[in-house]
Order: structure tokens, then C-alpha cells, then sequence
């Protein structure tokens, strides 16, 4: 069993920074293990074959490899911002659609080659951010209303959802200033001058493997 608690991370990647973001508001301590999705070290692949970041190794050996989960675990322990106070269904549907419906649009618009043979490595596909946007308009409905997603206080939804919005107002930065979507925009940056995001958004060192890799695929 570990000495404390471990995390997989990526710095890029929507989901570990929102897990990351958990951590850092409820105070938990742990190693991170910055990683390569192309190489991922033997002993995260070990902790969850799901081999997704990102995965906490906590101390007593549970593993938990859902950003969510994570969020949950970490919030659970202390939520000293009442993140989790609108605990409410209506918050959960605001996150599933973004993390599922949207980001399967987002992931098509943003990496089209890797979907569509006849594209080029750095492509988008235009329709696919047109249906991005369509998921994103009650979103912008909401904000028009209030400063946050569930009010007037920053919540879960909000740090579960912009590393989202984060990725696909980059993908194409100077069409989102425009801007596209004006309470979302404002909300987006808002969130990223934050002390919280820019904190959990520190360069770490590569994790370096202590499993020797294997010498029989070398020639
Ligand atoms: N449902 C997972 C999804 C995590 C996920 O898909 N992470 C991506 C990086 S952003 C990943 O690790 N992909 C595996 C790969 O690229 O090899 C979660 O919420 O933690």
C-alpha cells in the first residue's frame, strides 16, 4: 500500500484537472504522477487497467479512476466552498450532458482526422461544433440569468463542466471570442483567471517508471 495517497494526472486533459481541482478545494495532499497518454507507466496501467487519467491510488489502497468520483471522494472529506450544497438532480443532469452528448461532439469537431480518413491531422469539422453548440444553449440561458451555473455561488457543476468548455473554446479561439456564446464566455474566463484552476494547472515533472521495461522488444 502507498504512503499517501497517488495521482495519475495529465495536465491537458478536462477530466484530471477537474479531479485536480477537487483535491486542491478540499485540502487532500497526495503525490502526482505526471504522465504521457502515448506511455503510460506500468504501475497506473497496473492501479486500473482502464488506463484512463485521471486515477487516484489513495493510502489505503482503494482506487478510484472517474474524475467525478474522485471530486466526490475529495468534497465528501471537506467541501470548504459548499460545492456540493446543490446537491440537486438538476445539477448531475447539467454535468452528464456536458461530459457525455457535448464532449462526444466536442472530441469529433476537435480531433475530426482521427474520425474521418479523408482529413488532416489539425482539421475540424464544422459540423460537429454546431452540435456542440446546440447542447451549449440552455447553458448560456442559464448565465444570462445568474452568475453561476446553479446560482449565485460557484458549485460542482461549474469546476465539473469548464475544463469542457475550456477545450472547446480552444480549439478554435478566435471564432469563440467573437464571442459566440457571451455569458459563457465571461463565465469560461472567469474560471480560468482562478487561483484554483491556475494552481492545478502547474508543470510537473514526468513521472518516471521504477518497472523495468522489458528488454525482449529491444533489437
Ligand atoms: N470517464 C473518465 C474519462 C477519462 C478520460 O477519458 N481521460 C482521457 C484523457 S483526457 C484518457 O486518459 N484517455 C486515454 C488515452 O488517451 O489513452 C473520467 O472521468 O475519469
Amino acid at each position: 500500500m502507498p504512503n499517501s495517497h497517488i495521482l495519475y494526472s495529465f495536465r491537458r486533459c478536462p477530466y484530471a484537472m477537474r479531479a485536480r481541482m477537487g483535491l486542491k478545494i478540499a485540502g487532500i495532499d497526495y503525490e502526482h504522477r505526471e504522465v504521457l497518454l502515448r506511455d503510460k507507466p506500468a504501475e497506473m496501467l497496473q492501479a486500473s487497467p482502464k488506463a484512463t487519467v485521471p486515477i487516484m491510488v489513495l493510502d489505503n489502497g482503494r482506487i478510484i479512476d472517474e474524475s467525478f468520483d474522485i471530486m466526490l471522494w475529495a468534497l465528501g472529506k471537506n467541501d470548504p466552498e459548499n460545492w456540493l450544497e446543490p446537491d440537486t438532480e438538476h445539477m448531475l443532469g447539467l454535468i452528464k450532458t456536458i461530459e457525455g452528448p457535448f464532449a462526444q461532439e466536442l472530441f469529433r469537431y476537435k480531433y475530426a482526422s482521427f474520425f474521418d480518413d479523408s482529413l488532416k491531422r489539425g482539421d475540424v469539422n464544422l459540423e460537429h461544433r454546431d452540435a456542440a453548440c446546440v447542447y451549449l444553449q440552455p447553458y448560456e440561458a442559464i448565465l444570462a440569468n445568474t452568475a453561476y451555473l446553479m446560482g449565485d455561488a460557484p458549485s460542482l457543476a461549474d469546476y465539473a463542466i469548464f475544463p469542457f468548455i475550456r477545450q472547446f473554446a480552444a480549439v478554435e479561439k478566435q471564432w469563440w471570442d467573437k464571442p459566440q456564446f457571451p455569458h459563457l464566455h465571461k463565465w469560461l474566463a472567469h474560471f480560468l483567471a482562478a487561483e484554483i484552476f491556475t494552481s492545478v494547472m502547474q508543470k510537473h515533472p514526468l513521472f518516471v517508471s521504477s518497472v523495468p521495461v522489458e528488454k525482449s522488444s529491444a533489437r
